[in-house]
């Protein structure tokens, strides 16, 4: 609620920074620190609460910055502590909280920490990565899978012995049953906090902790059917997913956010099956604030996904998610999904509009990835231009992430669309130049003032930030629900389609509309007129 002010992040709006891809300070075609401070108020001026940068620490960037080898440096891409001091001291003039990604599941091989493990079975870091021997014919010691494809193992000869890496053979798994490790990271935390950052973005806390027994996964795979292109969806993790150790290892974790009051935690969530219940069990007392899983970010938009969403936000009000549609890991959402009965294709701005309000109307927090505020599309990428391995491993299958993970377009003109002087890492697509923000600033009617005026809006209606929710089932393609915070009663309605639908006012109700797009009351009817992706939020009254 407002006032708890240590309870800044229940309803928060998270901008999500991927700071190689938002703004270029030094001109080496690359984002950085300076490059984001200079951006600041831009982010502020949308109205949001708060950052997530994406990796900036110390990394050899083969998983562009999800691969530490320094919890406690900035990368020199990205420029130096100072910067980062700096981007926090203007964030926190400007009121915005700063959230930190913070890798704690895996490192990079070239960290320390692995380059002393790895060189004998007999050294203090020995059992700070997960080693195994190899099974008795010398393969690897389960049928565990790597989510980037392949086994989850990989064979060190200096030790003789296998070690476990969920994504990339150079990103390997910590063993988090070791009390040090879980320390030592905690200690890497505390090098931040003490800095003065607002909270962590934990990422795959799924992962953290693996099965000691080192049981072989269940296959899901059906015999005869074909093996798909990343087959990693092909295996249950039942034994280390919500494995008891991660909760502790989250309570730990819990244990330092208490240290520093007001400083609060997201956690990532994978795909993997029972992702809401994992969600459950990571958050509320004694564990992590938030969790968010991707239940948004794969995928068209059905009716179904976001119906049966809604309905468990009904029945489970006490703890406290985060919703997204995207971020720098899957599709732009606005090419991803498209109005019910129609396929994915060019972005309309009305279809965006509504996409926008349904998730800022949604009871949680909400995380937005840079470039989402603009409608931005996914850019189509040739093969030559991929920089993301995940990509580049399974092309034509899958093309990877770089797609959403293309610079900012901050000028329709000038080089590379004032995003840097010299080429950009990743190209600018063409399809970007008339998105751009300065482009959309000055038009009244732009993607990006919608969500300007929809953040003030928000923020001025402490049910949509603050209040419980309530699905109102209605027949597809519209989907309802309530707000409800102390007096207030607040009917969210949206058209997930481009054909026109009505909807019958409830009994006994009066209607006021607050806000609305494509849609209006028709109240000498009691109904409600929602044209192609129209949407409207109305605050309900008893008539006395
Ligand atoms: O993502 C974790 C990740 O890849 C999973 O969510 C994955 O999609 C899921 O487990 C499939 O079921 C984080 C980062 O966001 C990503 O950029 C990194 O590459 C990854 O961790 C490894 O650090
Ligand atoms: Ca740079």
């Amino acid at each position: 609620r407002p006032g708890l002010s240590t309870e800044w992040w229940r309803g928060a709006v998270i901008y999500q920074v991927y700071p190689r891809s938002f703004a270029d300070g030094n001109g080496d075609g690359i984002g950085d620190l300076p490059g984001l401070l200079a951006k600041l108020d831009y982010i502020a001026g949308l109205g949001v609460d708060a950052i997530w940068i994406s990796p900036f620490q110390r990394s050899p960037q083969e998983d562009y910055g999800y691969d530490v080898s320094d919890y406690r440096d900035v990368d020199p891409l990205f420029g130096t502590l100072e910067d980062f001091d700096r981007v926090l001291a203007r964030a926190h003039q400007l009121g915005l909280k700063v959230l930190m990604d913070q890798v704690w599941s895996h490192s990079s091989n070239q960290h320390p920490w692995f380059l002393e493990s790895r060189a004998s079975r007999h050294n203090p870091r020995a059992d700070w990565y997960v080693w195994a021997d190899p099974a008795a014919d010398g393969t690897a010691p389960t049928n565990w899978l790597s989510v980037f494809g392949g086994p989850a193992w990989s064979w060190e000869p200096r030790r003789r012995q296998y070690y476990l890496h969920h994504f990339l053979s150079s990103q390997p798994a910590f063993n988090l049953h070791n009390p040090a490790v879980v320390e030592a990271l905690l200690e890497a935390g505390r090098f931040w906090l003490d800095r003065g950052v607002d909270g962590f973005r934990l990422d795959a806390v799924d992962w953290m902790c693996h099965d000691p027994e080192l049981r072989n996964n269940p296959s899901v795979h059906q015999a005869g059917q074909p093996i798909p292109a990343k087959p990693f969806g092909m295996q249950l993790h039942q034994h280390d997913l919500l494995h008891p150790h991660t909760l502790e290892v989250i309570r730990s974790i819990r244990g330092l956010q208490d240290e520093y009051p007001g400083v609060t935690t997201l956690a990532e969530i994978s795909s993997q099956d029972g992702a809401f219940d994992r969600l459950r069990r990571y958050t509320g007392e004694g564990m992590l604030d938030m969790a968010y899983t991707l239940r948004f970010m794969k995928g068209n938009l059905s009716h179904e996904t976001v119906a049966s969403t809604l309905h468990w936000m009904t029945e489970h009000q006490e703890g406290w998610p985060c919703w997204s549609f995207s971020n720098h890991d899957v599709e732009r959402v606005a090419s991803r999904w498209s109005p019910a009965g129609e396929e994915p294709g060019q972005p309309r701005p009305e279809f965006l509009r509504l996409l926008m309000a349904l998730l800022l109307s949604l009871r949680g927090s909400i995380c937005i990835y840079q470039g989402e505020e603009l409608g931005l599309p996914e850019a189509e990428l040739r093969q030559e231009d991929l920089r993301d391995p995940f990509g580049i491993a399974f092309w034509p299958d899958y093309k990877g992430r770089d797609g959403s993970r293309t610079p900012m377009p901050w000028r329709q003109h000038g080089p590379h669309l004032g995003f840097s002087e010299a080429q950009p890492w990743l190209p600018l697509p063409e399809t970007h130049r008339a998105l751009a923000v300065e482009a959309q600033a000055r038009e009244p009617g732009s993607t990006l003032n919608a969500w300007k005026d929809f953040l003030r809006f928000r923020q001025n209606h402490p049910a949509l930030v603050h209040g419980m929710l309530e699905h109102v089932g209605t027949p597809t393609p519209l989907v309802c629900f309530r707000r409800l915070l102390d007096g207030e009663a607040l009917l969210c309605v949206f058209n997930l389609s481009a054909v026109p639908q009505e909807l019958g006012r409830p009994a006994g109700e009066t209607l006021e509309p607050l806000w609305s797009h494509a849609a209006r009351l028709e109240d000498g009817f009691g109904r409600i007129q929602l044209g192609p992706c129209g949407a409207m939020i109305c605050r309900l009254s008893q008539p006395s």
